[in-house]
């Protein structure tokens, strides 16, 4: 589908085009993107509501900073829409985050202008300080470094350790604070307080209006600019912003709160920012959903709607005629309430992801047993470790990309101490559209080399439930561990998942079918695929062995030695990376017990894997149904058998 961008946009191939405009321009520019964005978004998906509320900064900055000379770092990076359109990728916006196309984050190797890699939040204060520190050093002074973060991101510890950073030595960097009071679930805790605070104070705006004014004479100084702001903070903004603005207090010259949407003032207040040297932070108010009513009323449910009918607003979703298996998030959103229904040491925490993990209905239900922590994974762990210590059983879930901050975290505050944390890693393998900064595909690997920690991987929504149950029992306390449990994002595979519990062994796998010579060794929710390849290779004359080994550590030794005993081809499969995950884990089996097997391992390849829907990147790294089917065909050294209608055709021709 063709989607024509507005008279203006339809010019503008790069920030130099934007640069040429005249000023009063500038509104209706935005008012093109933005309904670029909606036609794009509502046909192909995505992020939305967070892009929306960015427009008038990404065109302001664009326009007053000589990007990509200077350089401008998006936090997160689901915002950057309008700064890609902008950028040179207006005509192959249409294949934002599809298989092959364009990121759906800024990324350094598709386009100069993406100064900084993104997908994880709160990096973009370190990084921009990183460069402004190395523009210092080569002399490169007119150089500008411009962080733009959001107050979800904020939130996290590493931006505060970046601005501590940031307040003690020379740099000339701009944060701007895009404060929308929203993560994706309506941002949490006291800085959020802090930042309404300081929009709704009436005295301290008034000040901050007068020294805002004091600000806006300063271009008609020219070099004697500095002179002034020196002169400033000598006198009010100093003495009475220093004592009640947290930023000021680090050093940081804050300024706003302004409007986020007034292009033009906002590029008046961008371009006087820079003849002020130093860190400086400019806090400016957006609204997230910008211009798309609907998507500013519900701006979780907005955040990323997948496709929709933009002049309806109705999210467009696939209809089926039967029901369908549950999401693995939803089973645990479900469960653990109704585990903890029953058992008052249960509580449940996630950062920042209520409504990804579905934490949210627990949180609903028991607010004062389920804790949202900001996005703060490495808190997020040590907290849940602070609540086992007094003896909950604390389910803390945490995507298995975000858990790869908080790994000092898990060995040093869990695994060490003993600590019977249930860890819930959501999105586990392949993300699909949101691509490498989002798989999952380390965790088997990261978790498995820790003392005291099961690895776990349900393959239905049973075997995710029963665990959920098993360790939520007393005596898994007294195993004195932790545990692992991984599960992908998306759905399962039994629509009638709400089974009784029962109590599963840890370290036991389950054989799913006989076979011969090929056994099939799977992990998780994948070994579902290698049950379809099964069923295509009988028809082939060909009966793999298939075995779910549930638990990747402790691994079923009796059954790992029961298959090298019968078996001298081994397939593993897994969605995870190969380098030391469940595979690697076999193999060490076989070569500590003196096996001698043919080891085929199916899973993640050392390489970085690009976006696209996650059975297509399971196709490309060769684990899919066909994938798997194909392994066992080589392995035993077997063609593919077509039985196909053309075949017959032929044959009856
Ligand atoms: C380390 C990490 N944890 C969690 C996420 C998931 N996540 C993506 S966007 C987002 C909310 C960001 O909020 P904010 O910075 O305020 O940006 P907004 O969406 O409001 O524009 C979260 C939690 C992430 N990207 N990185």
């Amino acid at each position: 589908m063709q989607i024509t961008p507005g008279k203006i946009l339809a010019q503008i191939n790069s920030p130099e085009d934007l640069r040429k405009r005249d000023r009063s321009e500038l509104l209706q520019i935005c008012d093109e993107l933005r309904q670029y964005i909606i036609d794009n978004v509502s046909v192909y998906g995505g992020h939305f509501g967070a892009s929306l509320g960015v427009v008038e900064l990404s065109v302001a900055l664009h326009y007053v900073f000589n990007t990509p000379d200077d350089q401008l770092i998006w936090d997160v990076g689901h915002q950057a829409y309008g700064h890609k359109i902008l950028t040179g990728r207006k005509d192959s916006f249409h294949s934002n985050r599809l298989y092959g196309g364009i990121s759906g984050f800024p990324k350094r190797k598709e386009s100069p202008y993406d100064a900084f890699g993104v997908g994880h939040s709160s990096t973009s204060i370190s990084a921009a300080l990183g460069m402004a520190v190395a523009s210092k050093y080569k002399g490169e002074n007119h150089r500008q470094h411009i962080a733009v973060i959001g107050d979800g991101s904020m939130t996290a510890g590493m931006a505060f350790e970046a601005m501590n950073h940031a307040g003690d030595i020379p740099n000339n960097m701009l944060i701007v604070l895009n404060d929308n009071c929203m993560a994706i679930d309506p941002n949490v805790g006291a800085l959020k307080e802090y930042l309404t605070d300081i929009t709704t104070s009436h005295t301290y705006n008034r000040v901050k209006d007068e020294v805002w004014n004091l600000l806006g004479k300063m271009s008609n100084f020219g070099k004697s600019a500095q002179e002034i702001v020196s002169k400033i903070e000598n006198g009010l903004k100093a003495t009475l912003l220093k004592q009640s603005n947290l930023f000021e207090s680090l050093n940081l010259r804050y300024f706003g709160p302004i409007d986020g949407h007034d292009v033009e003032y906002l590029a008046t207040v961008l371009n006087d920012l820079k003849d002020i040297p130093g860190p400086k932070i400019l806090h400016c108010i957006t609204t997230k959903g910008k211009g798309y009513a609907l998507a500013e009323k519900d701006q979780t449910l907005w955040h990323a709607p997948g496709k929709f009918d933009k002049i309806t607003g109705e999210i467009k979703k696939k209809v089926h005629a039967t029901p369908q298996p549950p999401k693995y998030q939803d089973v645990f959103g479900h469960t653990i309430v109704e585990l903890a229904e029953q058992n008052p040491k249960i509580m449940g925490v996630t950062p920042a992801m209520p409504s990804g993990s579905s934490l949210n209905i627990m949180m609903k239900a028991m607010p004062h047993r389920a804790f949202d922590v900001g996005i703060a994974e490495q808190h997020a762990v040590t907290f849940s470790a602070g609540m086992a210590t007094q003896g909950l059983t604390v389910f803390c879930n945490i995507y298995s990309t975000f858990m790869q901050r908080a790994f000092d975290q898990v060995v040093h505050d869990v695994a060490i101490q003993e600590l019977p944390v249930i860890f819930c890693l959501d999105r586990a393998g392949f993300a699909g559209a949101d691509g490498p900064t989002h798989h999952g595909a380390y965790d088997i690997a990261y978790m498995r080399c820790i003392p005291n920690m099961i690895v776990f991987s349900p393959m239905n929504e049973q075997e995710l439930r029963n665990i959920m149950f098993t360790t939520s029992l007393d005596d898994f306390k007294e195993l004195k561990q932790t545990i692992s449990i991984r599960y992908p994002r998306g759905e399962g595979v039994m629509p009638n998942w709400k089974t009784p519990f029962e109590k599963m062994e840890i370290g036991k796998g389950r054989k799913i079918k006989d076979g011969e010579k090929v056994a099939i060794l799977t992990l998780g929710h994948i070994g579902n695929y290698a049950v379809k390849a099964c069923e295509e290779l009988a028809n082939e004359g060909i009966n793999p062995a298939h075995y779910d080994m549930r638990f990747v550590k402790p691994l079923d030794e009796a059954m790992l030695h029961d298959i090298f005993q019968n078996f001298d081809k081994v397939i593993t499969v897994e969605d995870g990376c190969l380098q030391g995950g469940f595979g690697s884990a076999v193999a060490e089996f076989m070569l500590d017990h003196d096996y001698s097997a043919q080891i085929k391992r199916l899973g993640i390849p050392d390489r970085i894997v690009e976006h696209g829907e996650q059975i297509e990147l399971h196709k490309e790294c060769g684990f899919d149904p066909e994938g798997i089917a194909q392994a066992v065909r080589d392995i035993l050294g077997r063609e593919k058998v077509v039985y196909s209608s053309n075949i017959v055709n032929l044959t009856m021709n």
